[in-house]
């Protein structure tokens, strides 16, 4: 056999034992997720006829020709029993573009559809498009509201001036998709929008994120919420913030929805991502929060502090101490995966379940603001304790 057949099998073989191997459950858990030991996707997960020019005659070395940086930021979806991601994949070359990946146990053997999903454009061209969250609509459509990115023109010589907008597309099939006109709103700029899976009013409900610059929220007060009466040609005229910005606590700088909300029986249950400033940078985590059912838009809970942060070999990547999450599934057994990368590097899956997640979110106190409310919360559980203690002793 010549040696670049078997170089070649080397490298398919390798890449099929990465894929395929278990994931296994981290036992020291919270009690309210569990964590698993590999990360389930990372760049060289992708598939080798992605990356690599498998004919001997034009690529005698055998040489990766489009590398592959990274594989993060993933929205999900429970669709024909299969556990499924819009993986946002990162070229050598930065740019991103969406993938489906799907794995029959949610939490290893994720293998990527053969084609990237060919995303179509508008009139005005994206240059990055990325972080889309998929929503099942009641309206019968899958679809993915995703950030789109582009050039500022009204700032030609500055190379780094960008313009963040929600680019719209919906599917029946995942394979092809309908790109529908971007949202309009009128705040500068948006990133995070999320559509809410029912019709609120007979509209199209959704969660925003103003902000004035493409990097700095500004005066974008936080997680927003707007009606539309249609996806094709959508626009939210009026913005209320759902959730805001709040000095001193790990959304001070900015946050985002993360996946589209699931109902439960108690409300509404929203994961979102709070950063906060550091001396080393910004630092990314996972929060949660519950809204009422009539009202989606009303915040009952707010469990203080956060639900999932960088932990150990995740805090590091390309863009280091960064936990995001815009996907999570729940399954026949209402068991919830949810799926995080770190890092914008890699993605993880952690597993929990409604009835944990509602409770995580009905008793975890709120954040008091201040060290003194905080040290009240904790003496109050101290003091509840320290009789049971001498029982369990
Ligand atoms: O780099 C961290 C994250 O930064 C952005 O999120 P936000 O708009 O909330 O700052 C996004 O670009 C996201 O993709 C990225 O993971």
């Amino acid at each position: 056999m010549s040696d670049f057949r078997v170089r070649a099998q080397q490298l398919l073989q390798k890449h099929e034992t990465l894929i395929t191997r278990e994931n296994r459950a981290l036992e020291s858990g919270n009690g309210v997720y569990t964590r698993y030991e590999h990360p389930i996707l990372t760049a060289e997960h992708t598939p080798v006829f992605w990356r690599y020019d498998l004919n001997e005659s034009s690529n005698p070395h055998l040489m990766e020709r489009l590398g592959v940086n990274a594989a993060f930021n993933s929205g999900a979806l429970f669709w024909n029993g299969k556990y499924i991601l819009a993986v946002r994949v990162e070229g050598d070359d930065r740019k991103s573009f969406f993938a489906i990946a799907e794995s029959d146990n949610g939490v290893d053997n994720f293998r990527f559809w053969d084609y990237p999903i060919s995303m179509p454009e508008t009139d005005r061209p994206d240059t990055n498009v990325y972080d889309m969250r998929l929503t099942q609509h009641e309206d019968g459509y899958i679809y993915g509201l995703f950030c789109t990115e582009r050039k500022d023109e009204s700032q030609p010589n500055d190379l780094s001036a960008a313009e963040a907008q929600c680019g719209i597309a919906r599917t029946k099939d995942l394979v092809t998709w309908e790109r529908l006109p971007d949202l309009i709103t009128y705040s500068g700029q948006q990133r995070n929008v999320v559509l809410h899976p029912e019709f609120v009013d007979g509209k199209y409900a959704m969660y925003t994120r103003p902000q004035d610059g493409f990097i700095s929220v500004g005066a974008g007060g936080g997680i927003g919420w707007g009606l539309s009466e249609s996806m094709d040609g959508a626009e939210i005229k009026d913005e209320v913030i759902v959730d805001g910005k709040e000095y001193h606590t790990i959304k001070e700088v900015k946050n985002g929805q993360g996946p589209a909300p699931i109902k439960t029986d108690h409300g509404w249950l929203h994961m979102a991502h709070g950063v906060r400033n550091t001396a080393a940078g910004l630092r990314y985590v996972l929060y949660m929060f519950m809204t009422e059912l009539e009202r989606p838009w009303v915040v009952t809970h707010r469990p203080g502090g956060h639900f999932i942060a960088p932990k150990g070999s995740e805090r590091v990547g390309d863009v280091s101490n960064v936990a995001f999450a815009n996907g999570w599934i729940v399954n026949e057994q209402s068991e919830v995966f949810i799926y995080y990368a770190s890092s914008d590097t890699r993605m993880h899956v952690a597993t929990s379940s409604i009835d944990k997640l509602v409770d995580y979110c009905v008793n975890t106190p709120q954040d008091g603001l201040r060290s003194a409310a905080s040290v009240n919360t904790r003496n109050a559980l101290i003091a509840a304790n320290l009789d049971i203690l001498e029982t369990l002793k």
